[in-house]
């Protein structure tokens, strides 16, 4: 019959998967394109996706990947909104047999629990913005301040790691204030009016550093209300690349950013299809890029081609 036939081919195609995506939320441009490219990614396929947001919230997350085992899917993915407390779902994914690709963040919990990781080395992303800072300002004395991405994710912690490393043996460069603006704009924008506030209206404050393009496009508003030039009175770097900051480096307003790509999926499902069809396992981690933008790359022209991308 027509079933069995369907039934004797379909363990091969990947045409015939479902696939269960835990999306963290839309807190930022960049997420926002990745989740565009994830479904476009599955279209291309023929893969089905079940998606799920999860409004920021890990419980959410551990909600959908649940259903996603009780649904039977063939495979999940998830970007966990932070590092810490996935083990014991990730165990019951394992026990179901459904393999786990992690996006774009990374995870506390024993390699064994997922298949593979897609993400970018957010350690040296951190490293790119700080020593692109270092190289910019020379011996010149500079005052730091810090927008950092969520609370407890991998990209906010490791973005850190990076830029701190990067500035180490600099004693001209100082990291004066540090706080959290959850990878959003309006955050971005909150947290960085209280900086210039506390430095002197901004006067004291030599550069900005943004854990995500999002946030640094907040904070530009922000030192424009407060009458100051970003990108000249305060330097502005970050990381994505999303086509804003592309925007704001034509006005003159940012100064440097760090790509990453949106199309996580792409290889995650490259190495889904491999590892469900020939049994070939993937490697652990599979890392994408990390390339620095400034002005004197046409932005303009970056900008173009990002447009139409996901963004
Ligand atoms: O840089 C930021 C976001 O997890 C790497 O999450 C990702 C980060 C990205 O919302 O914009």
């Amino acid at each position: 019959s027509a079933s069995v036939i369907a039934l004797g081919c379909s363990s091969a195609m990947a045409a015939d998967l479902t696939v269960g995506f835990s999306q963290i939320g839309s807190e930022s441009g960049w997420r926002a394109a990745e989740t565009s490219v994830t479904k476009l990614e599955a279209e291309k396929r023929g893969i089905e996706l079940k998606f799920a947001d999860a409004q920021q919230k890990q419980e959410n997350q551990i909600k959908a990947i649940r259903g996603f085992i009780a649904q039977g899917v063939d495979a999940i993915l998830v970007a966990p909104v932070v590092a810490t407390g996935w083990e014991d779902v990730l165990t019951e994914a394992k026990e179901a047999e459904i393999p786990v690709i992690l996006l774009d963040r990374g995870v506390d919990a024993p390699q064994d629990l997922y298949l593979t990781s897609v993400a970018s080395d957010q350690v040296k992303e951190g490293r790119v913005a700080g020593e692109w800072l270092a190289t910019t300002v020379g011996d010149k004395p500079c005052k730091v301040v810090e927008l950092q991405g969520t609370v407890g994710s991998t990209p906010a912690i490791n973005r850190k790691k990076g830029f701190e490393e990067a500035i180490a043996g600099k004693s001209n460069i100082s990291i004066a204030r540090s706080q959290t603006g959850d990878f959003t704009r309006a955050k971005g924008k909150e947290v960085m009016e209280g900086f210039l506030k506390a430095e002197n209206g901004g006067k004291d404050i030599c550069a900005m550093y943004a854990h995500n393009d999002d946030m640094a496009v907040g904070a530009i508003q922000a030192i424009k209300d407060a009458g100051l030039k970003p990108g000249t009175d305060i330097l502005v770097v970050s990381i994505d690349a999303v086509p804003d900051i592309f925007a704001a480096m034509v006005a003159g307003e940012a100064n440097a950013t760090v790509e990453l790509t949106p199309n996580m999926a792409g290889p995650a499902f490259d190495a889904l299809d491999a590892f469900l069809k020939d049994g070939k396992e993937p490697e652990k981690f599979i890392i994408t890029e990390s390339k620095l933008y400034t002005p004197a790359d046409n932005p303009q022209g970056e900008y173009d081609n990002r447009k139409g991308l996901g963004y």
